[in-house]
């Protein structure tokens, strides 16, 4: 998915012009992995562009960098006044946003303590990350042959850009083997998360989704999805789930901010019902939500304006 470029990116507190917003190759995270990011999103609503949960974004990416011992040179307020520019410097309705905390130029070597910490955040349109249809049509998954790092290697909990080494790995052996994305297992073989999404499994009626402890990241959506579940009358459990309850599911979805929920049809060729009734009912309510059409979670959209 080329990216669309848009006028401005936010850099270290100021709006800079687009082909402008640029590092040095000696930029230190460019070469260690140990920046943090965010992905979020904004939706056109009646008020005008609104980013969904932003606030609990730019808490994640401070929490992030508490992980990495990395001290952000702004606060929680200053980074949400900051997206909340950028969006609206680029007129778009709606967009994808991704703010990075990074280790910049100037030092080199391991220790990060003595490197400079450098902030940018843009946005540009980005489409249904998935495919148009994942809702519908569902996404074919594979388990993984590489494992999701554990809490001691690579903290999962951290969106470290570093992690995601991890991730592309077996993004490109599901893409290359002919399915549309991966199933991460955690180092004791439990069901840890996706690439880039949490997952949710239907057994005996109820929805599960794996613990933090289990390699997860504390998805945003995660907890959206859990809310909306709720509110329709779903039981959802936060719980280990093992291998062959995602063979023998009712039904499966991933969730996340690119993905939005992507429902899943089938993992290593095993067949699951898809669209299932819950996760179709749970779209439908989230695809609501994020444009700010359901009273019940306005809170959770922040106008721009
Ligand atoms: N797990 C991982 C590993 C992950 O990267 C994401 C977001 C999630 C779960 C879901 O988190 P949340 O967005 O808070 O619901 N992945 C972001 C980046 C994807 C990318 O390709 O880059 C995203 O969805 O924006």
């Amino acid at each position: 998915m080329p990216i669309t470029p848009t006028p401005k990116i936010w850099m270290n507190g100021e709006l800079v012009d687009w082909e402008k917003a640029q590092v040095h190759v000696l930029t230190h995270t460019l070469h260690y992995g140990t920046g943090v990011f965010e992905g979020i999103r904004a939706y056109e609503t009646d008020e005008g562009p609104a980013v969904f949960r932003l606030t609990e974004h730019i808490e994640r990416l401070f929490s992030s960098a508490q992980i990495m011992g990395m001290e952000i040179p702004y606060t929680v307020d200053e980074l949400i006044t900051a997206t909340k520019e950028t969006v609206a410097s680029t007129g778009l309705e709606s967009c994808y946003i991704r703010p990075i905390a990074y280790f910049g130029y100037g030092e080199m070597g391991l220790n990060t303590l003595p490197c400079s910490v450098d902030v940018s955040i843009a946005c540009w349109p980005w489409g249904a990350y998935l495919g148009d249809d994942a809702v519908e049509k569902g996404v074919r998954m594979k388990i993984s042959s590489w494992t999701r790092h554990d809490h001691n290697t690579m903290p999962p909990a951290s969106k470290t850009t570093g992690n995601y080494v991890n991730s592309s790995l077996a993004k490109v052996e599901a893409l290359k083997a002919g399915y549309d994305e991966a199933i991460m297992l955690a180092p004791n073989g439990l069901v840890a998360e996706c690439t880039g999404e949490n997952i949710f499994v239907a057994r005996h009626g109820k929805l599960l989704t794996p613990p933090l402890s289990a390699g997860a990241l504390e998805g945003i959506t995660q907890n959206s999805v859990s809310t909306i579940a709720a509110d329709l009358g779903f039981e959802v459990v936060v719980d280990n789930i093992a291998r062959s309850d995602l063979y023998i599911a009712e039904e499966a979805f991933v969730c996340g901010t690119a993905a939005e929920v992507s429902s899943i049809n089938s993992v290593d060729d095993r067949n699951i019902p898809c669209p299932g009734p819950m996760t179709s009912a749970i779209a439908e309510v989230y695809h609501q939500a994020i444009r700010g059409q359901d009273a019940r979670y306005k809170d959770w959209c922040e106008l721009v304006r």
